[in-house]
């Protein structure tokens, strides 16, 4: 059993059902290539253009190209085989392009973790899936990754590889490993190309098996909905490993639409901006807590970007009212992106009205994505009501690895993927409204936590605003507001004597106002509203103990 190895079981299953695969094949969606063809095209056209950009460090597609076929023919001499996991966990830089199509090529899993990422989250990735190797960096934003290395390597005897990008005299260096070509193995549409992860704010990410078939077409829809092609400059600011990007359409999409990546380990708002004018950057990704810090910055500095077309903007909601200051502050169009690692992906359009941009979270993709907004039974709700929203599609996952019970409950029998998202159509477009458990529900009342927060962040002083509830016995939960702002806090009464004026209902007037510096995050920057909510059970807790002595 010794060398059993868990993918086998998955490798020649189809995720999706055969009349499903013959639609998508007979529809142009699927198509025979791999990633690894994808990007040998762009290579043969773009030859000595400029693919990557790192500081002063620049990449042509060429140079690309070889630095990838010497680190697959490094892998494969290593010992690494088709079909292996590898873990990659990487700080954003010119290594991960590389080190991503080189696996690409030779069909090694690479299951991108977050550089956030620990020992919970490694230890259960090697788990299930048997990790042959940790490929990292020695230090990602002060934590010393060779500790997680030892970590791993002392808990599974199956890793085999700890490879380490940067200098080192213990590991094995992945400059090392650029080696002269060897043969690769084949590689065919249907294999497995690497491993993404569920964004979900509560355990363990899950393991979403993307295929080349699949998550090719995942980042072709991608550059044609965002219009991405030769001119495209692309500043890779959110972790590389994250789906948004990554391929919708990210840094893969921008090589593979022949256009230029610059990578950045900060997502400091100056150093960004100095960045785009320098490097002439058309277009960059942000999750919304950094989009609300750099709209502030850039309120003030005012910098100069022309370069900037378009800001999108993804991964948890932006206000409406902070959608609204895209344009007039950063000089830039905005295209909201409401997309899931599991799968579907939606954008507002470039030439949409100022309304849609501003007061949506954009359309599907795909004319193959389908969409139901259903009621807690499942039924249908009328078009324009509130639902929890299920979708299937030619790029949407019908089960993770090695989840039984996820698998039960995250989709439908008829293959629809449960989000978890509350939300609302008009028309093709979705507004979306929360999620299932962010809900707060006081005295009976459903509380709309993003009306709270959209008129919090217009008062002066708020840089962002989060509500969550805190149990209650008598109400079932009260409101509370965490804040964020830029100077000194007005007080809890000013903030109630706000709302009031801005017409908010009193029901639903937070109880309960926290000032923080800064609010706890996920891996890839959202805020993480079940911290938040850890934290005020904590704060409640301690002044009840209080109250007690
Ligand atoms: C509200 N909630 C959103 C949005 C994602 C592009 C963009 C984002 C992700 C991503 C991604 C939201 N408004 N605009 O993979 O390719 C929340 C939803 C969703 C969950 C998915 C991409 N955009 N969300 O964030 O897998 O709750 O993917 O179900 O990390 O983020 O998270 P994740």
């Amino acid at each position: 059993m010794n060398n059993y190895n868990p993918i086998n079981e998955i490798v020649n299953m189809s995720d999706w059902p055969p009349e499903f695969v013959n639609r998508y094949i007979a529809n142009g969606l699927w198509t025979n290539d791999t990633f690894g063809d994808a990007f040998q095209a762009i290579v043969s056209i773009m030859g000595d253009r400029i693919a990557v950009t790192d500081g002063k460090k620049n990449l042509s597609y060429n140079a690309l190209n070889e630095s990838v076929n010497e680190l697959a023919s490094g892998f494969l001499k290593l010992g690494l085989q088709k079909n292996d996991v590898v873990i990659v966990q990487l700080p954003n830089c010119i290594e991960f392009v590389e080190i991503t199509f080189a696996l690409f090529r030779i069909g090694v899993i690479p299951i991108f973790a977050l550089p956030a990422h620990r020992e919970n989250e490694l230890f259960s990735f090697c788990l299930l899936t048997k990790a042959r190797a940790y490929i990292t960096a020695d230090v990602i934003g002060g934590f010393d990754h060779r500790n997680l290395a030892n970590a791993l390597r002392k808990g599974f005897s199956f890793l085999d590889y700890v490879i380490i990008v940067g200098k080192d005299e213990n590991e094995i260096t992945l400059d090392s490993l650029r080696n002269s070509l060897v043969r690769f193995p084949e590689i065919i549409a249907q294999d497995i190309a690497c491993f993404q992860l569920s964004g979900g704010t509560t355990g363990i990410p899950k393991l979403i098996i993307r295929r080349h078939q699949d998550y090719l077409y995942n980042v072709r829809a991608s550059i044609n909905a965002c219009r991405f092609n030769k001119e495209t400059v692309y500043l890779a600011v959110l972790p590389m490993g994250h789906n948004f990007p990554m391929a919708c359409p990210g840094f893969i999409g921008t090589i593979l639409a022949g256009g230029r990546v610059v990578v950045t380990r900060s997502a400091v708002a100056v150093e960004c901006f100095d960045l785009i004018e320098q490097e002439n950057i058309t277009v960059t990704a942000l999750v919304p807590p950094i989009a609300m810090i750099w709209l502030d910055a850039a309120a003030m500095l005012k910098p100069d970007i022309p370069s900037l077309q378009v800001l999108q903007v993804g991964g948890a909601r932006l206000s409406n009212e902070a959608a609204k200051c895209v344009k007039p502050v950063l000089g830039c169009k905005l295209q909201q992106v409401f997309g899931m690692a599991e799968g579907l992906i939606c954008f507002t359009g470039l030439d949409d009205s100022e309304e849609l941009i501003t007061t949506t979270q954009g359309k599907p993709m795909s004319s193959a994505d389908e969409v139901r907004v259903v009621d807690d039974h499942g039924q249908l709700v009328p078009d324009g009501e509130v639902g929890y929203l299920l979708t299937r599609g030619p790029y949407t996952i019908r089960r993770y690895f090695g989840q039984n019970e996820a698998n039960r409950t995250a989709f439908t029998k008829d293959g629809f993927y449960k989000s978890g998202d509350l939300v609302r159509k008009l028309g093709a477009y979705l507004i979306v409204e929360g999620r299932d458990k962010d809900q707060i529900i006081r005295g009976g009342e459903n509380i709309s936590i993003e009306e709270i927060e959209g008129i919090l962040i217009k008062h002066a002083t708020i840089i962002d605003a989060v509500i969550v509830g805190l149990p209650d016995q008598y109400y079932g939960e009260r409101i509370c507001a965490f804040i964020l702002c830029k100077t000194i806090p007005p007080t809890a009464n000013d903030l109630r004597l706000f709302l009031e004026k801005q017409g908010l209902a009193t029901f639903k007037i937070p109880y309960r106002f926290e000032f923080l510096d800064q609010f706890p995050t996920t891996g890839v920057g959202k805020i993480s509203r079940k911290e938040l909510r850890q934290e005020l059970l904590r704060m409640h807790l301690e002044q009840q103990n209080k109250k007690v002595i």
